[in-house]
């Protein structure tokens, strides 16, 4: 295994970046030295970790949406709305597919394309090719942080050409940008490419300035169990730790079931802060994010307004770091910016009502925490074992023989067993666990559940149950339950 859990050697990383920054004529464009410079006479508002450490110091929740299109012109325009009229805290920038997989040729003709046809091609901001200094016309715009969110197994340019460029977060992960995402990228080769990218916000930490990094917890969007997702988080953030960074975010998306939501934002942010410790990097700043549903939405706005203002709910009593929105057009795709901003004015009405209520069951939270707690440390201490103490090398490992697995992913790496159902309450549970390492008493806390589940539908815990679940939000439902 050429992947290891140790910081990299500088030498190592200079030989890789010349081949990085030569691969597309807009990579000769970055100069670290001058870099530093810039970001350091951003104003302080501008910094992302600065916002993050404002609000979890002050106990606010911060909302950003997603946001993305190909002409400059029109996404600078399009973040401005999204900030004056949605009230944005942090903008995003969401980069197309073909930048997603370094196919910067097409996406050079998606540019031009979009031009001559006055219609957008790309389905987000084509970054790399715009290069540092264009992409500084877009901080330079707007009054608040932007990160770069995106979905790349590879992105060691994107990331050298967006820092450099003032964006002061970057979203993404060895793991959760690899599996969910691609089919045959070796999982070796995307925690490397992170680590470069981890190395590299490393370095602009050395010169005080604190890039913050972004795991993206939802993974398949699909009914993930949480514990998996946290697993997950923690594992990138230990991996991020250890190439230098000093600010990162983990992040869970909503399930449904607001105490499990509650209980796994909770619990996201304990181990990830306890694991940090035990490992010895004592000096990240850690915060969390949860992202509205991210599983199939109902067509009607009204409903999805609905879902959208449920995952603001557990966002709020959990006093969660950031929300990623979701607005009342994501069954047809790329929402409009007065959608997109709708869907920002409506998740801060949800927040503001719920300032200080809390009217969450201790008992059923504290049941709830514990579970997934067991299943966190029994997959994670499993992982290091079989990494003979080295995560990087036991995740490998354990994503190969399914003691780490995530359901409906695309990637031949993924072992592929693990299935989702949802108790009688909506809460996500295991209806296989394929080779997690549980024991007897998780395996029959899951069986239980469930039985409970059928019992009230007078029906077998099956296959079938999984698929009505899958569809049971976009048909305004939560629960798959038989018509
Ligand atoms: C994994 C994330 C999927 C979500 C949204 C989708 C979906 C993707 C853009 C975008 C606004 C874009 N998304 N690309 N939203 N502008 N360019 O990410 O709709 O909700």
């Amino acid at each position: 295994m050429f992947i290891k859990n140790k910081k990299w050697d500088h030498k190592y990383f200079l030989n890789m970046r010349e081949e990085v920054l030569n691969s597309w004529p807009t990579g000769r464009e970055v100069d670290l030295k001058e870099a530093f410079l810039y970001l350091a006479s951003l104003p302080k508002e501008k910094h992302t970790d600065y916002v993050l450490k404002e609000a979890s110091q002050n106990g606010k929740t911060l909302l950003q949406p997603r946001a993305g299109v190909p002409i400059l012109k029109d996404h600078i325009a399009l973040l401005q709305y999204l900030q004056d009229e949605g009230g944005a805290d942090i903008l995003p920038t969401t980069i197309d597919s073909y930048t997603r997989q370094n196919r910067y040729k097409e996406a050079q003709l998606g540019i031009e394309e979009s031009l001559k046809e006055g219609r957008y091609l790309l389905n987000g901001f084509p970054a790399v090719n715009y290069g540092v200094k264009a992409c500084r016309e877009i901080i330079e715009s707007v009054k608040v942080p932007v990160e770069i969110r995106h979905g790349t197994p590879d992105a060691r340019l994107l990331a050298e050409i967006t820092l450099a460029a003032g964006f002061t977060s970057f979203e993404g992960g060895g793991i959760t940008y690899n599996i969910p995402y691609a089919k045959d990228v070796p999982l070796e080769n995307s925690i490397l490419y992170w680590q470069y990218v981890d190395y590299l916000v490393g370095i602009y930490a050395q010169e005080g300035i604190l890039i913050n990094r972004e795991s993206f917890g939802p993974l398949t969007g699909t009914l993930v169990p949480p514990s998996i997702s946290i697993v997950i988080g923690i594992i990138e953030t230990i991996l991020a730790a250890e190439q230098g960074v000093k600010s990162f975010s983990v992040g869970y998306g909503q399930c449904g079931n607001i105490i499990q939501d509650v209980a796994s934002i909770k619990i996201l942010d304990k181990l990830t802060k306890e694991y940090l410790a035990s490992f010895g990097y004592y000096d990240v700043h850690l915060t969390t994010v949860l992202h509205h549903w991210m599983g199939g939405f109902p067509e009607d706005e009204a409903k999805a307004y609905a879902v959208i203002s449920f995952g603001t709910i557990a966002g709020a009593i959990s006093k969660v770091t950031k929300i990623i929105v979701k607005t009342p057009q994501e069954a047809i795709g790329i929402p409009t910016k007065e959608a997109n901003a709708s869907a920002l004015k409506n998740t801060r009405q949800v927040l503001n009502m719920l300032e200080n209520q809390n009217f969450i069951d201790e008992d059923k939270l504290s049941q709830e925490e514990y579970i997934i707690e067991r299943e966190v440390r029994s997959i994670l201490n499993r992982v290091y074992e079989i990494g003979e103490g080295d995560i990087a090398v036991g995740t490998v490992r354990a994503f190969s023989s399914g003691i780490l697995d995530v359901p409906f992913a695309p990637s031949k790496y993924t072992y592929g067993r693990v299935m989702p159902v949802r108790d009688n309450e909506g809460a996500v549970r295991y209806f296989d666990f394929g080779n997690l390492p549980f024991d007897e008493e998780i395996k029959n806390f899951h069986k239980e559940r469930l039985e409970e589940r059928a019992r009230f539908e007078k029906r077998e815990v099956s296959f079938q149950m999984v698929l009505d679940d899958i569809y049971a939000i976009s048909k305004g439902r939560l629960i798959g339950r038989p018509r």
